[in-house]
């Protein structure tokens, strides 16, 4: 898939804006032929991108778990004459069926990824309807398994009763909550490019186009040509490797050419060449060994949901920038492509993470290894050529539920996900983040290149006792260093009440949250094992109704409208080395 772009040969239609959206709590929709759109008086206004839960609070729709269909018209231009015309959807959340003038067009792949639909009724001088059945439950066996009422009765775990119900510790937006797009490519043209490159300059690109297609690829004034289908390779002398520190970015294109050599076809994505590996216990950028300093983030703000807002992305990478962070993880799914062309653009690094969260291995089947599987892969399609992301994220916290299937029945699943990834892309490390429950030897150890651990001492364990935490951690850092790869605590925190105090170690309070943090620091710092850690949470976000929540997740070191705790002065003077 390659992302809309402009140039003689491609356009798009920015489909943003205000749309209508009706809600279908009882699932009739689908018979009763919503899908052909609906009289303004039965729908309700709806920004898109954006999730409807806020938005549509007063309606009565903040925790709304279900179906909703979002409808729009657009006008397809005269320029579209002759093109191939798609509808291009950034993600859906958590899946999607689109119909254009009534017509089924195509439906989601792995949710948090783009897809893109196809319609006869998408042709040029005409108006469309675009309908979208949006739908935000999750299934039982999925990558990220769903939960209801029966789950929780049938588990004994009515304390653990979210509202809306979600196995996760964030909100289940739902929505389209990025951009949606209507684009016109040539016919026959290029459809997917892969790149990867090195720091020693070297460029490979494979191109999918019709078979036979010629190719031909530039960046920085040097060319080579070859077929679609087949590794098109060259060489940039005296480039300057991409790093934190440099951040340096090259635009390649990439033309198909027809068989009098014209250019019949035109795509450009930006690069930046970069070693990463893993060597012992480090993790090497350009050679170079690299401690992660950053956090754990989400997507997430008020009113817009998880919808994507650019004002806030450009504070998020200022405050990142301003704290002294070299690093992020899109815990717990793929962001936005907006972020990661920050995250190149800035020399932030990413650790790229697949939308897996606490995966229950009493209900995996092998449907589940198989959409996780496309999840990857589509994950490592879209995020392949970003020099930021320096490692993917197969899961987060799978065997949570303590749950014995896990030790006897994830080690063939792990194996198999972790290799397939591996073919995919062999240029960079994987890992997974693990869950105490899971134990210090986890089966997903055994394939991850980083032991990523999640670790709430002096939280959920040891609360109150920052001393006692630290000596848990260092025992973990300690036990997980036997496996003989970089250990990294890709999660540690407190939650922090912006303006609670105390001159005792009190939970809830930021100087809480402040010692905690500097505590673990020095002791990720001191430890040989250790490539450094992610903060639970860059800033406060929403979950789902819990007793064990005021409405956000509060472990935030900014609170959810980016003003400072007392752990963002705290984090900036340690990664800074201020005094
Ligand atoms: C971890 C999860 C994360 C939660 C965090 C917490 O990975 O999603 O938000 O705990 O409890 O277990 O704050």
């Amino acid at each position: 898939m390659i992302r809309p772009q402009r140039n003689s040969f491609r356009d798009f239609i920015d489909l943003s804006g205000i749309w209508r959206i009706r809600f279908d709590p009882d699932d009739v929709g689908e018979a009763e032929g919503w899908c052909a759109g609906s009289i303004p008086a039965d729908t309700h206004p709806i920004a898109v991108p954006g999730s409807w839960n806020e938005q549509l609070a007063e309606a009565g729709f903040m925790d709304y778990l279900g179906a909703a269909w979002l409808q729009t018209d657009v006008f397809v231009p005269p320029s579209f004459e002759g093109r191939r015309i798609r509808l291009r959807c950034d993600s859906a959340d958590f899946a999607a069926r689109v119909f254009v003038d009534g017509e089924f067009a195509g439906e989601s792949g792995p949710a948090f990824l783009p897809f893109e639909v196809e319609s006869e009724r998408l042709v040029a001088c005409r108006t469309v309807r675009i309908v979208a059945r949006v739908d935000n439950r999750l299934a039982l066996e999925g990558p990220t398994p769903g939960v209801g009422m029966e789950q929780y009765v049938a588990e004994g775990r009515l304390r653990d009763e979210y509202r809306p119900a979600v196995r996760f510790d964030f909100f289940p937006y739902g929505g389209l909550n990025r951009p949606v797009w209507l684009t016109a490519t040539p016919v026959g043209g290029i459809e997917a490019v892969k790149l990867r490159a090195s720091a020693d300059g070297r460029l490979t690109a494979t191109v999918e186009a019709p078979a036979g297609s010629h190719i031909r690829i530039s960046v920085a004034g040097q060319e080579a040509e070859g077929f679609a289908g087949e590794p098109v390779i060259l060489r940039v002398p005296d480039v300057r490797p991409w790093s934190p520190a440099d951040p340096a970015l090259y635009d390649v294109a990439v033309e198909r050419l027809d068989a009098l050599g014209v250019v019949a076809d035109r795509v450009e994505l930006r690069t930046g060449f970069r070693d990463v590996e893993v060597c012992g216990h480090e993790l090497l950028l350009n050679g170079q060994p690299v401690t992660l300093k950053g956090f754990g983030k989400h997507e997430d703000g008020p009113i817009r949901g998880r919808g994507l807002d650019l004002p806030q992305l450009v504070k998020d990478f200022g405050l990142l920038d301003w704290i002294g962070a070299n690093s992020v993880r899109t815990s717990h799914y793929p962001y936005s492509e907006a972020f990661l062309d920050f995250a190149d653009a800035r020399g932030v690094l990413v650790i790229d993470e697949v939308f897996s969260v606490n995966l229950d291995f009493r209900r995996v089947t092998d449907a589940t290894l198989v959409q996780h599987q496309a999840a990857v892969r589509a994950l490592i399609d879209r995020d392949g050529h970003r020099p930021s992301v320096i490692a993917w994220s197969l899961a987060n916290e799978p065997g949570y539920l303590n749950e014995p299937e896990y030790r006897s029945r994830s080690g063939p699943y792990w194996k198999v996900l972790f290799e397939d990834a591996r073919a995919l892309d062999p240029t960079r490390p994987l890992t997974h983040a693990n869950v105490g429950y899971a134990g210090l030897d986890d089966p997903a150890f055994d394939q991850a290149d980083v032991v990523s651990i999640n670790r709430y001492f002096g939280w959920y364990q040891a609360p109150g006792q920052i001393e006692r935490a630290v000596e848990l951690l260092r025992a973990d850092l300690d036990a997980v260093t036997r496996h003989g790869k970089p250990v990294f605590v890709a999660e540690f925190g407190a939650d922090a009440l912006a303006g609670q105090h105390s001159t005792s170690p009190q939970l809830f309070t930021e100087e809480y949250q402040a010692d905690l943090i500097t505590a673990f620091w020095a002791e990720l710092e001191r430890h040989p094992a250790c490539i450094g850690g992610h903060v639970w949470n860059f800033a406060d976000f929403r979950t789902a109704q819990h007793f064990r929540r005021v409405v956000l997740n509060l472990k935030g070191v900014f609170t959810r409208d980016r003003q400072p705790k007392r752990a963002a002065f705290v984090l900036r003077d340690l990664w800074k080395g201020r005094p």
